[in-house]
């Protein structure tokens, strides 16, 4: 491989929230680094992820979601995925299987006509596991007739089907550049990022509606111990109300316990060494409207 074939460029994927941007990234990458669950808003800001093969590199940035802002935190959200489309060398827009376009999805086509002419854009539909071949024909028409996509390329983020196809699209927009990164490195978050993250994660999966979204993370410590493959991990978990504090613990403990046992388990594959992980948790009211805390949270420049 010459290096002047060599291409490499950044492609922003954007989309309304759940409809599986984190699945499909960690699907490229092959490692679990963005918060997945089934409630929105899981994605809280952008993630870097890297992806080198022996003819390119390809920086993907994860976006929180383009909605209408409801907070602080909503507004900071909204920010960085504006700011992540602008620099972009591509633009990936991801939809489900839905059979008309929403409200949501149509704020996003509007945003995105901005774009059309100046950066290439991939229409990805995903969830195609999940219908039958006529009513994908359907959904590609339907996406056709806005006449903004240089591609629309049906994939399962989930079964890992149609991404090599996405991924040779995307090496037709990229220019030939530089590796900027090296080709080992996965992401640009640090552990501590991808830690609170897992934790994250799993709070949400347990939790229902009201308290996943006041969920903050802080990982007090992350220290290897001398000598031994093992780390010690303290991490507070913030709700915005005592209430939420009680749901988390759960009865007994019970699950904080579960919560904790996955994220360990998870953090373990992740740092390829046993972890002691400790969590606790901590009430701040009303965080998500609170700037100071937002920005104590990682949710800042
Ligand atoms: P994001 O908010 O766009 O980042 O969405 P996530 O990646 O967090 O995914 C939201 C939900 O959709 C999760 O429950 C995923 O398991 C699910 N999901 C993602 N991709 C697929 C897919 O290809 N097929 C199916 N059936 N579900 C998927
Ligand atoms: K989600
Ligand atoms: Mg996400």
């Amino acid at each position: 491989m010459t290096e002047n074939n060599f291409k490499s460029g950044y492609v922003s994927v954007v989309g309304r929230p759940n409809v599986g941007k984190s699945t499909l990234l960690n699907a490229i990458i092959g490692e679990k680094i963005s918060a997945i669950s089934s409630k929105p808003q899981t994605t809280r800001q952008n993630i870097t992820f890297i992806h080198t093969d022996c003819n390119s590199q390809i920086i993907f940035l994860d976006t929180p979601g383009i909605q209408r802002p409801k907070n602080k935190l909503g507004e900071f959200m909204l920010t960085e995925s504006k700011e992540s489309i602008e620099d972009a060398d591509v633009i990936t827009y991801i939809v489900d299987t839905s059979k008309r376009i929403g409200k949501a999805e149509r704020s996003i086509i509007d945003i995105l006509k901005e774009y059309e002419g100046k950066i290439p854009i991939v229409l990805l539909i995903n969830k195609v596991d999940t219908i039958k071949k006529d009513e994908l024909l359907e959904i590609i028409s339907m996406y056709a007739k806005e006449e903004i996509f240089n591609e629309i390329i049906p994939i399962s983020a989930i079964k890992n089907d149609g991404i090599d196809i996405y991924l040779e699209a995307l090496k037709k927009y990229l220019k030939p550049g530089p590796m900027y990164y090296p080709d080992d490195m996965i992401t640009d978050k640090n552990e501590r990022f991808i830690v609170s993250e897992i934790i994250r994660e799993k709070g949400l999966k347990y939790l229902n509606e009201e308290v996943p979204h006041g969920l903050a993370i802080s990982i007090e410590k992350l220290k290897k111990r001398e000598g031994k493959n093992i780390y010690d991990i303290e991490a507070n978990i913030f709700v915005e109300r005592d209430s939420h504090k009680g749901i988390l613990i759960g009865k007994g403990g019970s699950m904080l316990k579960t919560i904790g046992t996955e994220a360990r388990e998870d953090i373990e594959k992740l740092l390829d060494a046993k972890v002691n992980l400790q969590i606790w948790v901590k009430v701040e009211k009303n965080w998500r409207e609170r700037e100071n805390l937002v920005k104590r949270f990682g949710y800042d420049k």
